[in-house]
């Protein structure tokens, strides 16, 4: 069969009016450290959005998701909180400011957690598939699943070529973090290619486990997320994350780890058993007529501490149309000498990564978000891109407009002692309405229905 001719688009969560550091990842360790610090959610949200017409710039298909509403009141709501809105934030404020704080975080912004996607080539029904992720480890996390998922059919409303799947349930057993452990090897886009699973812990299985910091995902989450997608094992590798780097800060394969097409670019510790993983992915690639190539990081040139304080493997790994390589990392990998080294010699020697390109995007590293967190990737062939609610793709016009909208609507100045402001929600409604009119979305939040 002719693969159709297919291209990896990149769908970066637009930050939103409510961004500030209010501590509540565990085992994430920019959060922790930066826990009730000022936020400025105009810089955030303007430092994505240069990320996008940057890289929309260059020539990559570059997509827009849409924050979520935040404050929830409907979380406020189910935890008890009641009256007119303005009396549930003041409540939640004196009663419960953790709970005010989980319901008014901007962590949609990551959409590598927003779902797992599997290209149209790999599914044995020929559609792209998307699960959103339950993101069960975090409270402030596990509110996004059902508007994630509306604001995906928004974008990807076409039924025929889109299947958009329910959260797996949220509990320990099938915690799932979505794309973050997820990375799809194929030589070509449109070739159907082998998708790489990585786990913390198994809740049924055997493994070792981390001692000290939570693991987010588990074997039976993916194994899960690969069947409703209908992928054939010999196109699947499961791996386990290595305990000793959640016990690091690693808490996400993404911050050990990125791959792009035939490339796994990772740390020499991410897994267990890793060189027994990369024979299975060689072998599984090989299969498929497709080459496979690890470019290890060892511990001696960067540390795991370097990895989690820089976000070196947070990047981007991109092919440009003349097929080029193109790392995208955050400023803070030159800000470390050993990590900047590490770039530096790139140029020198032989490997699949032809340039660097580099980012400010501060705000969002302060909260663990480096620009892989930022973006959810979506391989689309031509008839599915053209499927695609077209409203959402950068261009000048939309970065002029976003650009104008943030300026309107967004504070320079976020503390967690102003989350039990009430003109903060009425600040957030009216940026996001206007925002559903810019993307063309409907109505897709609670309270413009
Ligand atoms: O889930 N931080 C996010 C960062 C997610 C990064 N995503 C990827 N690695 N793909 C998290 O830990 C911090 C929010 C706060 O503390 O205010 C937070 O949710």
């Amino acid at each position: 069969m002719q693969a159709s001719k297919a291209n990896e688009a990149n769908f970066d969560g637009l930050v939103g009016p409510t961004h500030n550091y209010a501590g509540l990842s565990f085992g994430n360790v920019a959060s922790r450290n930066n826990e009730k610090s000022v936020a400025n959610p105009k810089a955030a949200a303007k430092q994505g959005l240069r990320k996008m017409k940057r890289l929309a710039d260059l020539g990559f298909d570059q997509g827009v998701l849409p924050p979520l509403e935040r404050p929830s009141l409907r979380l406020l709501r189910d935890v008890g909180f009641s009256g007119d809105d303005a009396t549930v934030i003041a409540r939640a404020a004196r009663e419960a400011p953790e709970l005010l704080a989980a319901a008014s975080s901007a962590s949609a912004m990551w959409t590598a957690n927003a779902a797992t996607v599997s290209p149209s080539a790999d599914t044995e029904d020929g559609r792209v598939h998307f699960t959103p992720a339950n993101l069960a480890a975090k409270l402030h996390r596990a509110i996004e699943h059902g508007e994630t998922r509306r604001s995906l059919a928004a974008i990807f409303a076409d039924e025929a070529r889109f299947r958009i799947h329910h959260a797996l349930p949220g509990t320990p057993a099938l915690g799932d973090e979505g794309a973050a452990n997820h990375t799809r090897f194929a030589r070509e886009y449109g070739e159907k290619g082998v998708e790489f699973f990585v786990y913390g812990r198994s809740e049924y299985g055997q493994g070792p486990q981390p001692q000290r910091y939570p693991a987010r995902q588990t074997l039976e989450a993916s194994r899960a997320v690969a069947r409703l997608h209908g992928l054939a094992d010999d196109a699947t590798v499961f791996a386990q994350q290595s305990p000793e780097v959640i016990d690091a800060g690693v808490f996400h394969n993404d911050v050990i780890a990125v791959g792009n097409r035939t490339t796994l670019f990772c740390h020499e510790r991410a897994f267990v058993d890793q060189h027994k993983v990369y024979d299975e992915l060689r072998a599984k690639l090989e299969a498929h007529g497709s080459p496979f190539a690890a470019l290890e990081v060892p511990e001696s040139e960067v540390s795991v501490a370097d990895a989690v304080s820089s976000y070196l493997f947070n990047s981007q790994l991109l092919s440009s149309a003349d097929g080029r390589q193109v790392l995208v990392v955050p400023q803070e990998c030159r800000e470390n000498a050993r990590v900047a080294a590490y770039l530096d010699s790139l140029a020198s020697r032989a490997t699949p990564i032809d340039e660097v390109l580099v980012f400010d995007l501060r705000e969002s590293m302060k909260n663990g978000g480096g620009p892989a967190c930022l973006r959810l990737r979506v391989v689309l062939n031509e008839a599915e891109r053209a499927a695609v609610n077209a409203r959402v793709w950068m261009n000048d016009a939309l970065f002029t407009q976003l650009d104008a909208w943030i300026d309107t609507h967004y504070r320079d100045r976020l503390s967690p002692a102003d989350l039990a402001d009430p003109k903060l929600l009425d600040e957030s409604r009216a940026a996001l309405d206007e925002l559903t009119t810019l993307l063309g979305l409907g109505a897709v939040y609670d309270f413009q229905r």
